[in-house]
């Protein structure tokens, strides 16, 4: 599946975020999700703007906003509608099932209510999914699994990996897919969508342990579908809007290289 087009991948797939998801990517050609990782809700909406055309996905870190507040939500949720992109809150949960029922749901920021990609590690095992999906499942969200992080030293790796995999498997009415640096898909009856973080076109790391790889080293080379990418757009202000033009392109080109060579 892996090896499919977006549009082939949209038909066959059992969750419904991921069938949106696919669709929308093919819609607006682009697998890239950008990482905003700023912290004013005025530079967070601008980018949000600029970058908006090109991106399936927005990927927030919300409790960095230090104004933080409701219209904040309701201007990112008229964002999504004007530029049809997927939010993505990169929550990482890793909580017991309970607690993190309650931060999904509930506190200042109510990331079930707007965000419609979440994830979570799964170092406390299974009830972690359990529990969220309690809160995400009836609203139609979609949960990732951490299981692959793109730090230098990550201790995701191993049976981590593969019993993440396994736990995905498990739940897949609402786990649809993965945080991780390659393709996870093993059988051919399953088709998990793979977003990988750490990519940049100019350097290879940040000095805090980050390190990045090529659009093509993600996509042809190792499966990701989705690619991630920061500061490597957002870094210099005035170059948000083409260095999400930049990426948008170099994910596509890299998308259609991959479905060639597989043909
Ligand atoms: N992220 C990673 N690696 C992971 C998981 N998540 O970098 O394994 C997230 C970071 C950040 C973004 O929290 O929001 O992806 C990467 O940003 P960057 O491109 O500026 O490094």
């Amino acid at each position: 599946n892996t090896y499919k087009t977006y549009t082939e991948r949209a038909k066959q797939h059992p969750n419904a975020c991921a069938r949106s998801l696919f669709e929308l990517m093919e819609r607006k050609q682009t697998n890239l999700s950008v990482a905003v990782d700023v912290t004013t809700k005025k530079e967070l909406l601008s980018i949000a703007d600029a970058v908006g055309p090109f991106v399936c996905v927005l990927k927030t870190h919300i409790d960095i906003v230090e104004d933080f507040d409701a219209d904040l939500v309701a201007q990112l949720e008229n964002l999504a509608k004007k530029h049809d992109f997927l939010i993505f809150e990169d929550r990482k949960f890793a909580d017991i099932g309970n607690t993190v029922k309650h931060q999904y749901a509930s506190g200042i920021y109510k990331i079930a209510s707007w965000s419609h990609i979440t994830n979570a590690h799964t170092v406390p095992g299974e009830g972690i999914i359990k529990g969220l999906g309690e809160v995400g499942l009836p609203l139609g969200r979609g949960l990732l699994l951490l299981a692959e992080m793109s730090s230098k030293g990550a201790l995701t790796k191993g049976s981590y990996t593969t019993e993440s995999v396994e736990m995905a498997r498990r739940n897949k009415d609402f786990v649809f897919g993965f945080i991780a640096q390659q393709k996870m898909n093993q059988f051919d009856d399953e088709d998990f969508v793979v977003m990988s973080p750490g990519v940049g076109l100019d350097v290879k790391g940040d000095g805090l342990g980050q390190q990045y790889r090529t659009p093509h080293q993600v996509i042809v080379e190792s499966g990701g579908d989705v690619i991630i990418v920061g500061r490597g757009i957002y870094g210099q202000p005035d170059q948000v809007e083409a260095q999400a033009k930049r990426y948008r392109q170099a994910g596509w080109d890299a998308y259609l290289e991959r479905v060639r060579i597989h043909k």
